[in-house]
């Protein structure tokens, strides 16, 4: 790996926010690609500290500071992702599922969605049905986008469809969902319109399913 990946990979693992930003922004000032940057240094980092969290070697609190790190690095790349001068392909209410606090992957989904220019309401973590319903009733997202990071709050993927059905909202918005245990199959299995593996696919996704 390169030299000033290693650092971005090694910051994150200690949860050294400072690092990390001075990092990014010398690899950036070295010409490095933010894609380059992103894949390779900050995400495989996170895929590390849950490596060293199921192997019992990583506990909540450095998962905790790992995260933090990771979220300074990301806003300072924050500017570098977006595609400047494109039209907006549509509103998009993205948040984590009730139960389910991670936000990470939430957060650069968001982030690509708006670096494609899509107006992106973020609704946060933790989100119930109610408040994704809210967001089509009274914000006119067109598309709800779910992240979960946990297979026991996936079910809330589902339950937030059911509930889109029960007020009548199902045939005027369409479901997007993602996160590391979920799957095509499973997008599927619940009557999800589409299914993303990553933040850059999901952008692939949206600007489908508006188009469709
Ligand atoms: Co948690 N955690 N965590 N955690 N945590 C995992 C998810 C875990 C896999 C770790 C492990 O055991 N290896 C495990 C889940 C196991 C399971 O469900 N089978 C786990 C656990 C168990 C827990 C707790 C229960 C621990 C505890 O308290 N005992 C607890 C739960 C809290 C809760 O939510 N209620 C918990 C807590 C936490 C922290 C708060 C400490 C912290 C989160 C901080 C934060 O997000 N602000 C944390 C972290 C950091 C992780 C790991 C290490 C990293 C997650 C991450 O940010 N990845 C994670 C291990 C892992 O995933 N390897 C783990 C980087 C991020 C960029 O990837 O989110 O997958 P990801 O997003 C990807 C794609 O999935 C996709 O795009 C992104 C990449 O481009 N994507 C979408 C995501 N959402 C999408 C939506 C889309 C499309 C694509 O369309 C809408």
């Amino acid at each position: 790996m390169d030299a000033g990946l290693e650092k971005i990979f090694e910051g994150i693992l200690d949860g050294n926010a400072n690092l990390v930003v001075a990092e990014v922004q010398k690899a950036l000032d070295a010409g490095m690609g933010p894609a380059d940057i992103l894949n390779q240094g900050m995400i495989a980092a996170m895929g590390e500290v849950g490596r060293l969290f199921e192997e019992g070697e990583y506990f909540v609190p450095e998962m905790l500071i790992a995260a933090r790190a990771m979220q300074k690095g990301l806003e300072l790349l924050k500017p570098y992702l977006t595609e400047a001068d494109v039209q907006s392909p549509g509103k998009v209410a993205i948040g984590t599922v009730k139960g389910d606090l991670h936000d990470i992957g939430k957060n650069l989904v968001a982030m690509m969605l708006e670096g494609a220019a899509f107006e992106v309401i973020d609704l946060g973590t933790d989100v119930s049905p109610e408040r994704f319903i809210q967001a089509v009733n009274e914000n006119g997202a067109q598309i709800i986008a779910m992240s979960a990071l946990l297979t026991t709050t996936m079910p809330n993927m589902k339950n937030t469809i059911e509930a889109l059905k029960e007020a009548g909202l199902r045939d005027k918005v369409k479901v997007m969902i993602g996160g590391a245990p979920v799957t095509q199959n499973y997008a599927d299995q619940i009557g999800a319109d589409g299914f993303a593996e990553d933040a850059s696919r999901a952008v692939a996704k949206a600007r489908s399913l508006l188009a469709a």
